[in-house]
């Protein structure tokens, strides 16, 4: 792991709909509103965001949180490491004490949709992500195919391959939506990265280490947002002030590791 403090933005995700293969999971939660929490570093691209990634062999727990927009009790799902280091930083119900109502593994959950704020499509489906650590944030990471190339070729993976994934093909999003532009690779900078160094694979590791390198600072020094509130401005003027609209509304939250 790296060296800390590293922030990231804990995006809530709401469960709109558990799937066919999360009905335990649904019976732990008990009607209790639930966010998937998704730990990312850029949370101007929610309008693009298509899909939620989890390892399907990764175990994930659902635990005792406080809701910043009611007030309510609510659940956040995420691996039992981020929920420690979460109610350290007193972001779950009781500081320094984790409340779990139960454990939930990855593949129970593909095929359930979440509400990702801010983003073109009201519900996205949980599809798996085989690159997701559980050492690393909460090991549920937002889909944003336009712009990171991690995320575009696990895409492209599962859209030839779905019953090797193990998903129905109607749960990947058909289409890519843009949210920023830049001057060398236009809208969709992360196919665009991917192509120049000629990725074919989600797992090569070390060129797509490359292509999430090139494709950040170009979209960080170089692009100009495509929509929403802040269009036509720069994504180095907007990314704070984006994340600090979604956490002043209840909709995200900072968390360190
Ligand atoms: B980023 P860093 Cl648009 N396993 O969010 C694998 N990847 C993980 C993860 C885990 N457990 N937890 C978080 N991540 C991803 C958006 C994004 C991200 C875009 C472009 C680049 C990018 C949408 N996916 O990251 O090693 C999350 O994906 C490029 C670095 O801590 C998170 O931000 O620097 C990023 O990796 C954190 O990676």
């Amino acid at each position: 792991e790296g060296v800390g403090p590293y922030e990231y933005i804990a995006m809530k995700l709401e469960v709109t709909q558990w799937g066919e293969r999360a009905a335990r999971v649904a019976e732990l939660a008990k009607g209790t509103k639930t966010y998937l929490i998704a730990a990312t570093l850029r949370s101007e691209t929610m309008h693009g965001v298509t899909n939620i990634f989890v390892g399907s062999h990764l175990e994930y727990g659902l635990y005792r949180a406080v809701d910043a927009r009611d007030g309510a009790e609510c659940l956040y799902l995420c691996t039992p490491r981020a929920a420690r280091n979460m109610a350290y930083q007193g972001l779950l119900k009781t500081e320094n004490q984790v409340e779990s109502v139960g454990e939930v593994k990855g593949a129970e959950l593909l095929g359930t949709k979440v509400h990702p704020a801010l983003s073109a499509h009201n519900e996205v489906y949980v599809v798996p992500m085989d690159s997701i650590k559980d050492n690393k944030g909460t090991a549920v990471v937002i889909c944003m195919p336009a712009d990171s190339p991690d995320d575009y070729m696990t895409t492209q993976e599962l859209r030839k391959k779905p019953e090797y994934y193990n998903i129905e093909p109607e749960w990947v999003a058909a289409e890519e939506i843009a949210v920023l532009t830049t001057p060398t690779y236009g809208e969709h900078t992360a196919a665009a990265v991917c192509k120049a160094l000629k990725i074919n694979s989600s797992k090569d590791a070390k060129q797509l280490a490359e292509a999430k390198e090139i494709a950040y600072k170009e979209g960080f020094y170089g692009g100009t947002m495509v929509v929403g509130k802040y269009k036509g401005e720069r994504v180095e003027t907007v990314k704070n002030k984006i994340r600090d609209d979604l956490v002043g509304e209840g909709l995200a939250f900072m968390y360190s590791e």
